[in-house]
């Protein structure tokens, strides 16, 4: 009886909507935030959809459930409003795999080089570069760049995904998303193998031998609409575990696959529905970014809104 009380969310949930509500505030979470927070938020998306989203809503506080980069971008672009990250201690390793220091002297190697940052780092290498990208437009955003020499930070297997799809000169930075590197190729093969007529759907995180085994290499919002558009019933989706949710969420007559037990993003996870109801009580955690930091990180993650509009 005690532990079924315990594990009831019901009083809580309810107490998140009313703060909710008295607070004017937007709960948004990431495609790979648990099931039950991707369910209590307003809105579900990638990094960069939310960010335009928070943007948008006229609500004071925003609650982003997700990761530190992702809680930044949406203050890049929001200045004005309160923005939260429930869970102070989610980062993200790749985003840690590149400092201002690292980028000062890498850009001082490649002079002619135009600096594209995949929008998974920090708002100071943001700042630093000439303009963002996201995994969903990364090849139109190095294609429409004047350089030919790009120099892409910082995650290598994107940038790499990007090269075959460039005739620019790509300058790999030797960062990786840890979760997206524990799925093996092994466990697509055995996993067509249960299930033949499952499409493999990739994102470009993943490494290049695992991008050649897919049907299709795909950003999260790409993957929810090549699923809601493709007349397949089952797919195999090759990105962290919480997109499985969304997929499912919108799509409950198609069958959708996990291929590793490994695609977790611990960080993803810190979020809990404890962390959403004591940040809009005690208004925790607030984003902040130095102005001269947030205006330069603003004209690279705008350039990239020009060169091709996120929907
Ligand atoms: O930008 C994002 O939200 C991430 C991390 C992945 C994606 O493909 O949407």
């Amino acid at each position: 009886m005690a532990m079924d009380m315990f594990w009831d969310d019901t009083e809580l949930i309810e107490k998140i909507q009313k703060l909710k509500n008295e607070k004017n505030a937007f709960i948004i979470a990431h495609s790979y935030e648990r099931p039950e927070i991707q369910d209590i938020a307003d809105e579900v998306g990638d990094s960069l959809e939310l960010s335009r989203l928070a943007a948008k809503t006229d609500a004071d506080i925003i609650v982003f459930c997700s990761v530190h980069f992702m809680a930044e971008t949406a203050k890049i672009l929001s200045p004005q409003k309160l923005v939260l990250l429930p869970a102070i201690e989610a980062g993200c390793p790749l985003a840690d795999m590149i400092t201002p220091e690292q980028l000062t002297i890498e850009k001082s190697k490649y002079p002619d080089a135009g600096v594209v940052a995949y929008v998974n780092c920090s708002a100071e290498i943001k700042a630093m570069a000439d303009v963002c990208c996201t995994s969903a437009n990364a090849i139109q955003v190095v294609n429409a760049m004047p350089q030919d020499q790009i120099l892409f930070v910082p995650d290598q297997h994107l940038g790499r995904w990007v090269q075959k799809h460039s005739n620019k000169k790509i300058i790999l930075w030797a960062g990786g998303c840890p979760t997206h590197q524990r799925m093996k190729a092994r466990d697509i093969f055995q996993i067509k193998e249960e299930h033949p007529d499952a499409l493999v759907l990739m994102h470009p995180e993943a490494s290049e031998e695992l991008c050649q085994l897919a049907d299709a290499v795909l950003s999260t919002s790409q993957m929810l609409r090549f699923c809601q558009n493709s007349t397949a019933q089952k797919f195999i989706i090759g990105t962290e575990m919480g997109m499985l949710h969304r997929l499912r969420t919108a799509m409950p007559n198609k069958i959708f696959f996990q291929p590793s037990k490994g695609l977790i993003c611990p960080n993803m996870k810190m979020t809990q529905l404890e962390d959403v109801y004591e940040s809009l009580l005690e208004l925790k955690y607030p984003i902040e970014i130095p102005e001269h930091i947030r205006i330069q990180a603003k004209k690279s993650l705008e350039g990239m809104l020009s060169v091709i509009p996120v929907k």
